[in-house]
């Protein structure tokens, strides 16, 4: 076990649930610092003390548990996984047998935040055009903001969901990367299910069609997410905290 003292930087609904995850998922010893949005839905301001974005999820880590020494800080939700599984992963827990699924789970830790998230973001943004548009300009701003979702980012978040499908519906385990849950299951947990299959009525709407219909297998495998262990843990572990 490592002797590294390890604090996870927690922020309400976002990202960082899935690092809470890896960690419960591999036994790592952490401890977490909990951070509630504000009426803006922003992250505190005491989150930029720790790295100057003022994002979660950061970990902020002192090497053998010394107080003394300057703090190793990883940023990024993918290079944290990774930093993770490279550092605290002595038995290769979550890791695909195969080479080709390793590489396949590397991918993942990029593609997620590298192309995926910021289109789901960005329609999130959108949605909200209308009700922070001044009194008076709402209506007009509110077609601006669906115009440009449905002329950019909805066609390009379509064809995402629908490469991931097409993914999923080649792997005969469920799981994207080989018949087991690895880190590329966890990283797509935030924008697939989260984001979108735990409530896919709204999803629906927003998208104009059926998501449970259209994407088959990225619905059965939301389910599938939705029962796993690890996740549940990690949501205990906030409930008890919050
Ligand atoms: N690409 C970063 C994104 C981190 C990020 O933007 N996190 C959001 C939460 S989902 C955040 O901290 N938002 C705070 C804010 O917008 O004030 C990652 O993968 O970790």
């Amino acid at each position: 076990m490592t002797k590294d003292k390890i604090i996870l930087h927690w922020l309400k609904f976002s990202r960082s649930h899935r690092v809470l995850w890896l960690l419960e998922e591999l036994n790592v010893p952490y401890e977490l610092k909990l951070y509630v949005r504000d009426k803006e839905y922003r992250a505190p301001p005491e989150l930029r003390k720790i790295h100057p974005l003022g994002r979660s999820p950061v970990l902020e880590i002192y090497p053998d548990g010394s107080d003394t020494e300057e703090p190793v800080i990883v940023a990024e939700t993918g290079y944290i996984m990774s930093y993770i599984l490279e550092n605290y992963n002595p038995e290769g827990k979550l890791v695909p047998a195969s080479k080709k699924n390793q590489e396949l789970v590397k991918y993942y830790l990029y593609y997620t935040e590298g192309s995926l998230q910021g289109l789901l973001v960005s329609l999130l943004v959108l949605s909200k055009t209308s009700e922070r548009a001044p009194w008076g300009t709402r209506t007009l701003a509110g077609l601006v903001a669906k115009g440009i979702a449905k002329g950019y980012y909805l066609p390009e978040a379509k064809s995402n969901l629908d490469f991931l499908e097409e993914q999923l519906s080649r792997q005969p385990g469920g799981y994207f990367a080989g018949d087991k849950l690895s880190a590329a299951d966890i990283i797509l947990s935030f924008p697939i299910y989260h984001n979108l299959f735990s409530d896919h009525k709204a999803a629906s709407e927003r998208v104009g069609q059926d998501i449970t219909k259209l994407y088959p297998h990225l619905n059965a495998w939301s389910k599938k997410i939705a029962a796993e262990p690890g996740l549940i843990k990690a949501d205990e572990v906030i409930k008890t905290k919050l």
